[in-house]
């Protein structure tokens, strides 16, 4: 279905609804943040009842967003219609049951390829950057509001869904967009600030941990881990530390980078990323998550060599039915 037939149905609702909840996926970051209160802003300017739902504590380099003193954990609402943003399932928003069984209308906007299409509406564009690149088209295609608050929302969820337009998703498109916010004011020096240039300095000590005992996997699988008893020890966030998953990855042997992260005591987040054309999506898929070519997560339960011991077994799968690795 073409992204115009859902974009005028999003439009009919959204006039016959006033009061509008909107959410995205646990585990926030920057598109999923981005896109929450660049449209929650929008529409609040546009003149609609909004209610940004977020459970989760937002990362520190995310908190320079604006709008996000409007965001709440209340989610036992009664609203006319609500927006789900950069989420592939309808598990991973949390328990919404309530909102979102109660709502007329239930708008799905998202990009990632394992999308569910679990809305009345859905505008899913698997080739899209972000979400935040589909949230302009939207506010673009229907003349909502925008100003630089919104623009800088929507330009940092482009710019982490990109790896700073690293990621081959970036398109001629996806940097026409970017510039066009600049021009609406998006602030690109605080962005890159906040964003990339505010580490911790105890987080950048666990990193060189972490990274100095990173498995190397048949030469070309750089495979890390954090443990809880780590992260308390340095007192950071696993947030504090997402970044660690490129550094091996951006060297010339590997093509990919494992991040396992400890959730609880047989809960892991598995992350994935790679470069070109290995599709750690595939192999997030096979272990049961999703995500996107070049960056994937999944969550696995057991213990840890358990997880490592089935990582590597999926990996090396990959490697022979694509003749690669
Ligand atoms: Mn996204």
């Amino acid at each position: 279905m073409s992204i115009d037939v859902e974009l005028n149905k999003f439009r009919e609702q959204l006039n016959n609804s006033n009061s509008i909840a909107l959410i995205s996926h646990l585990d926030p970051d920057g598109d999923n943040l981005g896109s929450l209160t660049a449209l929650s802003n929008s529409l609040f300017r546009y003149g609609k009842e909004v209610f940004p739902i977020e459970f989760d504590k937002i990362p520190d380099n995310l908190k320079f967003l604006p709008f996000l003193d409007n965001l709440s954990d209340n989610a036992n609402i009664k609203v006319d219609m609500i927006i789900c943003l950069d989420c592939a399932n309808y598990e991973r928003l949390g328990k919404i049951d309530y909102v979102f069984d109660n709502a007329n209308i239930r708008v799905n906007i998202d990009h990632h390829m394992s999308n569910e299409f679990y809305g009345d509406i859905n505008i899913v564009k698997k080739g899209y950057s972000s979400t935040c690149e589909l949230v302009f088209d939207i506010i673009d295609g229907l003349n909502l509001p925008i100003d630089q608050q919104i623009a800088t929302s929507l330009l940092t969820g482009i710019s982490t869904d990109t790896g700073r337009f690293l990621y081959s998703a970036t398109t001629k498109d996806t940097l026409e967009k970017s510039s066009k916010l600049m021009g609406y004011g998006a602030d690109m020096l605080q962005i890159n600030n906040s964003v990339y240039q505010s580490k911790k300095f105890d987080a950048q000590l666990l990193e060189n941990e972490i990274l100095s005992s990173t498995e190397i996997h048949r030469e070309k699988i750089a495979i890390s881990s954090v443990s809880l008893e780590q992260l308390e020890k340095y007192n950071v966030e696993t947030s504090d530390i997402d970044g660690v998953i490129n550094i091996f990855r951006d060297t010339d042997k590997i093509d990919i980078s494992v991040f396992i992260k400890e959730k609880s005591n047989d809960e892991f987040k598995v992350s994935l990323r790679s470069k070109g054309n290995i599709n750690v999506g595939e192999i997030a898929r096979a272990l049961g998550g999703g995500g996107h070519k070049n960056a994937a997560a999944t969550k696995l339960f057991g213990d840890y060599s358990s997880v490592l011991k089935k990582v590597k077994e999926e990996i090396d799968n990959y490697g022979l039915r694509n003749k690669c690795i």
